[in-house]
Order: structure tokens, then sequence, then C-alpha cells
């Protein structure tokens, strides 16, 4: 079972390293893993086993964060504010098309691998179109926005390694860019 000691931190080098692609079929140690994310994430958001394990409240994590440096992530939100449910593990994910109208969270954004606060808004795109694979090498195709399309973009960014921070203006890190939702 994964827990917090299992999620590399701020300063590791596989944060920053582009993760390789995988190939169908994904050899067991690598199912395994994607599994074993997933059940990470609704772990985390399960009030006793959150408490008990001392787990953050996860919405996504990737691959790299457990220091497996290919591309695949989970994310898990049963509410993502549009009345949408997502629980889902893709590999080899990619955006096929986005908005040109920008998106950010009021309070920003933190991740697991980052034990400190970063204050600062990280504009994403607020529509993005994502063509990926499951588990089994099945296609996946999802259309999404606000909150969803942001934590998938958070995720992609872990694959290509870029911290959320990367994106704060450091000039102006609390101040929308013009047109951009708030979400
Ligand atoms: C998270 N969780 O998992 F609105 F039930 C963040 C952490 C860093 C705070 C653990 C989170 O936002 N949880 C959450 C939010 C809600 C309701 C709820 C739980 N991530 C994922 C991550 O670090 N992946 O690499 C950070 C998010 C910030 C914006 C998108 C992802
Ligand atoms: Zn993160």
């Amino acid at each position: 079972m994964l827990t917090m000691k299992d999620i590399i931190r701020d300063g590791h080098p596989t944060l920053r390293q582009k993760a390789e692609a995988l190939t169908f079929p994904l050899t067991d140690e690598e199912r395994q893993t994607l599994l074993d994310m997933q059940t990470f994430l609704r772990n985390s958001q399960d009030p006793e086993m959150a408490e008990k394990y001392k787990l953050r409240s996860g919405v996504g994590i990737a691959a790299p964060q457990i220091n497996v440096s290919k591309r695949m992530f989970a994310v898990y939100l049963p509410d993502d504010g549009n009345g949408n449910t997502y629980d889902l593990a893709i590999v080899n994910p990619k955006i096929v098309s986005h908005s040109v109208q920008d998106a950010y969270l009021p309070m920003g954004e933190g991740c697991l691998s980052v034990d400190e606060d970063v204050p600062g808004l990280v504009h994403r795109h607020h529509r993005v179109t994502i063509k990926g694979f499951d588990i089994d090498g099945n296609e996946i195709n999802l259309r999404l926005k606000g909150y969803a399309a942001i934590v998938f973009q958070h995720e992609l960014d872990h694959l290509n390694g870029v911290m959320f921070y990367d994106h704060i203006d450091k000039q102006n890190p609390l101040t929308p860019k013009d047109g951009a939702i708030e979400v």
C-alpha cells in the first residue's frame, strides 16, 4: 500500500525528468503501480484511512511522484464541481486541443510532492481534450473543463518534469491574467 513516505519530494531529480512513454501490454509491475496509485487516492479521501495512515487528501498522482519515470497518472474526483465523477488511470496521455481561455484556482495550487505552501496563481487552459489509454490499452478520450481540466494538466506537467510553481508569475503572483476564469 502506498503512503506519504512513497512520495518523493521537491528537489528529487526524478520530478524534473521527462517521463518515458509506456508500451502495451503493460508489465505486471506497471499495472500494479497504476492500481496502487488509484488505491492511494481513494484511501487518501477516505476519512478513516487518511487519519490512520496520515495521508494528504489527494485528487491526482503521477508515476514520477513515486519515483517511477513513466507516462501515467491517476485522478480521483468524486465530484469535480460540475457534477462529474472521475476515477481513472491514464497511460501516455496527451492534450490534443485546448481553449484559448485560461482558468485558475483562486487559492493557487499545492502538490503532494511539495510540503510548503507556494502562494500564487497557476494559469492553465480552461478546457482541454485529452487522449490516452487505459490500463488495458483501450483508447480514452476526455473533454474536460474547470477543476477537472486543472487537475489533469497538473498531473500531465509531472510527466514533463514541470512543477505547479513554475507557472507562477514572480512579479505579480496573485494577479489574474486578462480574461482568465476563476474556478
Ligand atoms: C492534490 N489535494 O492532491 F477541493 F476533497 C491536493 C493536495 C496537494 C492538497 C494534496 C487537493 O486539492 N485535494 C482536495 C481538494 C478539494 C477537495 C478535496 C480534496 N494535488 C494533486 C497533486 O499534487 N498531484 O500531483 C494538487 C492539486 C492542486 C491543483 C490540481 C492538483
Ligand atoms: Zn503535483
